[in-house]
């Protein structure tokens, strides 16, 4: 029979979500719900998935889409790099045109992005990752070969930096080192803290001094509402010289389920013999990725009009309104908690506990859902972090149990 990838048996246990999801329905089975009692319906502030309608002008847009490939003269087939108007606004409207259309790469999304650019830099890369983060980064890492083996605390091959309330959860970047890899996210899953510019400066300087490349994952950046705070890694001078930039529609406009992103590879980035990140971009996703579905990118260029911009805020907004409920009830609580101001999560401490037994206790006592904060790397132990996505009711519900039932 066939060898199995070696890489396989290096994942630690199963994938962070499902793992959740299989928790959630052990719970369920074991406490079933009462239709006639509210208080036992399980609400999840688990996974960051939408939960709200795509707003009019862009299921409008989402629905023609549909409809132009009913039509022969307006039908179309496969888009490759995808529809030319899309890459083109996307430059226009999230980096003021600085990017050429053949640097901006349209995919199904950003988690697919994150695993496929894992083929650009090989097992032998040194990959530095925030900690905690968003679980991809280690987990393709491991897939890809680069982690080596884990070690019980981590992954040896990953040098993980710690982001804590003792730095104001941006890492120490003197412990980055050279020509490494480093996923960095902004505003962060899970801790929700945006960097500040001058701490971006800081990123790009030490990129550039130690010859790194970040892989900047900036899918909660319409969460910002601080003007001071950037929203891209490209507000930063030279940074076209040592970053990636994976975004997506999933979280601005409520397209998990429609699957739409985008990655910005700019020309000027360079490997350290001096070939283009760029062009090699281009060879991986035109070998092994066969473009985004056409009724998303509809959906996607109609996000980019000034109305469809309005229904970006108003659904990310209605989110942030879910954070600032969250938030002011764990702070009710004096539970010390950082995020949901410039982004969808909250991230709560619970000193001295295993944030599995966190998660089991909310769960118990509120039947509420959230996700263990050991979950995205060792400096996430003791932590839970709550997630603003739900229906607005779910929110406040699961708020009063929080309030009635948690306690630090
Ligand atoms: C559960 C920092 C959520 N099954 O939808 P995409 O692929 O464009 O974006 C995924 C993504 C990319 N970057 C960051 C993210 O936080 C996410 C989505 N993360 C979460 O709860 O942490 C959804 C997770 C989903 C998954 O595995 O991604």
């Amino acid at each position: 029979m066939i060898q199995r990838n070696v890489n396989l048996s290096r994942l630690k246990a199963g994938y962070l979500f499902p793992e959740i999801a299989r928790r959630r329905r052990e719970f369920a089975a074991s406490h079933p719900e009462d239709p006639a009692k509210s208080e036992t319906r399980i609400i999840s502030l688990g996974v960051g998935n939408t939960t709200e309608p795509i707003l009019p002008v862009i299921d409008a847009a989402l629905v023609d889409g549909a409809r132009r490939l009913a039509v022969t003269e307006t039908y179309t087939g496969y888009t490759d790099e995808g529809f030319l108007e899309l890459r083109e606004g996307i430059s226009r409207v999230f980096y003021k045109n600085a990017f050429s259309a053949s640097e901006v790469f349209i995919s199904d999304g950003a988690k697919c992005d994150i695993g496929r650019l894992q083929l650009l830099f090989g097992a032998e890369t040194n990959v530095a990752v925030q900690d905690p983060s968003y679980p991809v980064y280690v987990d393709g890492s491991v897939l890809s070969g680069a982690a080596g083996e884990w070690s019980g605390e981590g992954y040896a091959g990953i040098t993980y930096l710690p982001c804590t309330a003792d730095n104001s959860y941006f890492p120490d970047l003197s412990r980055l080192g050279k020509n490494s890899l480093l996923y960095f996210c902004s505003p962060n899953n899970p801790t929700g803290a945006a960097a500040t510019r001058s701490q971006l400066e800081e990123l790009v300087a030490s990129a550039l001094e130690k010859r790194c490349l970040v892989v900047f994952d900036a899918a909660y950046a319409e969460y910002i509402r601080d003007p001071a705070l950037p929203k891209t890694i490209f507000e930063i001078d030279r940074a076209r010289e040592c970053a990636i930039e994976v975004n997506s529609f999933s979280k601005p406009a409520g397209f998990t389920g429609v699957r739409l992103g985008w990655t910005v590879v700019p020309k000027e980035l360079k490997y350290s013999g001096g070939e283009s990140v760029n062009a090699d971009w281009n060879r991986v996703m035109g070998t092994i990725f066969n473009g985004a579905s056409n009724i998303a990118q509809a959906g996607g260029i109609a996000a980019l009009t000034k109305e469809g911009l309005g229904e970006i805020r108003e659904l990310c907004d209605f989110y942030l309104g879910n954070a600032k409920r969250i938030r002011k009830v764990l702070e009710n609580l004096r539970i010390a908690c950082v995020g949901g101001d410039n982004s969808p999560y909250i991230w709560a401490r619970f000193p001295g506990k295993d944030s599995w037994d966190v998660f089991a206790e909310i769960l118990e006592k509120c039947r509420v859902v959230t996700t263990p904060g050991s979950g995205f790397g060792p400096s996430g132990q003791s932590f839970i972090r709550f997630s603003a996505f739900g229906h607005r009711g779910d929110v406040e519900e699961a708020c009063r149990r929080l309030a009635a039932n948690l306690r630090p």
